[in-house]
């Protein structure tokens, strides 16, 4: 990869997230700890059963999967924009956060092909705060006042995308440590707000999400996430510890064949940090009013946290429309806001959990691959040999054993899942999320906003998926015919 002097962006991704994980478990020592139980649950995991992973994979087993970072103005999102695709990350999918009464909206940075996914799919899901939801003036005025004289970026991590940019987005070694560096920075956390005391609790008032937002000068990661090959075992092994654990795993139940996401963590914790002493008058005379500017005021923050997830299968539009009706139903059932792991598991029972089911019946996109079974010259001839091959033909290679299915996984979020993730880490007085609001708060998605404020579009991550079924099997095919 270092060829040409330069580095490649799946190599800088890999340093980036390294980097991250290594600054996230000085700022928060628990981290650290929670990455040391899912290595050991997963190593546990693999003795028992050797056979399940290539070793390779095993190297990366650990390594963080995503991150989280919340974001205050467009510009803000136009230049992190700019940062991840150096990465090779890319903007995909939007996330309707107004459905869980959060006034923020969300993409997720992530690479989009499928080599560079295997390489490392290390990704971010940034939210970008939507000053219009707020619904206190007082909380908007202050916010925006706050975010306007912040600037998160350093001189020479602008000067670093600028000469990126201008060689196709390639740094070399020298500069990629710079940017790296520099990059880190702006999502690194100081104890220190940049708002009075006073004004951290009238945007927390608002909502604790607008307080970690807007009162402080970097865009500080939220939380890492590593993976867990059972996060059923993981969780329990972080309870066992004495972690303060989140009350469910979000997203779909536990199953034979997995699909989606499914993901939880450790509660938020209380951090030390100091606020600026704007508020209290000086006593008397200019020169206390200057020596009280110096002044701080102990407090404390509540926002950051340590995650794991495991994914399964992605699935298809029907796949993910029958998720969402049976998610909903199990709200329904429960009769509030949030769902109890019993009423979960009944209702996904209508969820077909065999391979055989969920590929017949088109839930999930399909890895196809070329199994080494030789065909017959007729069989060349014949089917093989049209231009398009026939899905009923593709069906009957599957059941001769010359193609192989295996499943794609699942490289996106959950709005739901994400939304549960929020509330669990805000404080006692947030509004829990209700049912109906989904659909009223529908209406309040602003995807051409978090366009604009990105400078691009986000991709969508069902093209990605069908694109990556059907390069797949055209691959196989290929490789089928060319026998
Ligand atoms: C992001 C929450 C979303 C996930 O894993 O669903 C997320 C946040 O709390 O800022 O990271
Ligand atoms: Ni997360």
């Amino acid at each position: 990869t270092l060829h040409s002097g330069r580095v490649h962006p799946d190599e800088l991704r890999t340093s980036f997230a390294l980097a991250m994980s290594h600054m996230y478990k000085n700022e928060v020592p628990l981290y650290g700890n929670l990455v040391h139980i899912v290595q050991s649950e997963n190593n546990e995991i693999l003795m028992s059963n050797s056979n399940t992973m290539p070793p390779d994979s095993r190297e990366r087993l650990t390594l963080e999967r995503h991150g989280a970072i919340r974001l205050g103005k467009a510009e803000e999102l136009y230049t992190v924009r700019r940062i991840f695709a150096l990465l090779g990350m890319q903007p995909v999918g939007y996330y309707d956060l107004s459905v869980a009464g959060l006034p923020v909206h969300a993409t997720c940075f992530r690479s989009i092909d499928t080599k560079s996914l295997a390489v490392n799919p290390f990704r971010v899901f940034t939210t970008l705060l939507r000053p219009e939801l707020i619904r206190s003036p007082a909380a908007h005025d202050l916010a925006l006042q706050l975010l306007q004289r912040r600037n998160i970026f350093s001189q020479e991590l602008l000067r670093m995308l600028d000469v990126a940019e201008a060689v196709g987005g390639q740094l070399r070694v020298e500069q990629a440590e710079i940017f790296i560096c520099e990059a880190l920075r702006t999502f690194s956390w100081a104890p220190l707000a940049e708002a009075s005391q006073t004004e951290y609790q009238l945007l927390q008032a608002e909502n604790p999400i607008l307080a970690d937002i807007a009162s402080f000068r970097t865009a500080h990661i939220n939380h890492l996430t590593p993976r867990a090959l059972d996060i059923d075992a993981a969780r329990a092994a972080m309870a066992a510890e004495g972690m303060p654990v989140k009350d469910l795993i979000e997203g779909p139940p536990r199953r034979k064949w997995p699909i989606l996401l499914r993901q939880t963590s450790f509660l938020a914790l209380e951090e030390k940090i100091q606020f600026k002493s704007r508020d209290t008058p000086p006593p008397f005379g200019e020169e206390n009013a200057k020596k009280n500017v110096g002044n701080l005021v102990d407090g404390s923050h509540k926002a950051r946290f340590g995650e794991i997830e495991e994914r399964g299968a992605a699935v298809t539009p029907a796949g993910r429309a029958l998720y969402d009706k049976l998610l909903e139903s199990s709200m329904h059932e429960a009769g509030c806001q949030r769902t109890s792991p019993e009423a979960v598991d009944d209702t996904f029972r209508a969820y077909p959990d065999t391979w055989d089911e969920l590929r017949k019946q088109e839930l999930v996109y399909v890895k196809y691959s070329f199994t080494g079974k030789l065909p017959s010259s007729a069989l060349l001839a014949s089917e093989l040999g049209k231009p398009v091959v026939s899905p009923s033909i593709i069906e009957s290679l599957i059941e001769d054993g010359y193609l192989g299915t295996s499943p794609i996984t699942y490289e996106d979020f959950l709005p739901f899942s994400a939304a549960g993730i929020f509330q669990s880490n805000l404080s006692r007085n947030s509004k829990p999320l209700q049912v109906g609001e989904s659909q009223q708060a529908a209406r309040q998605a602003d995807m051409v906003g978090l366009e604009h404020a990105l400078g691009c579009s986000v991709i969508d991550p069902d093209v990605l998926y069908a694109r990556a079924q059907e390069e797949s099997l055209e691959s196989s095919l290929l490789n089928l015919k060319s026998l």
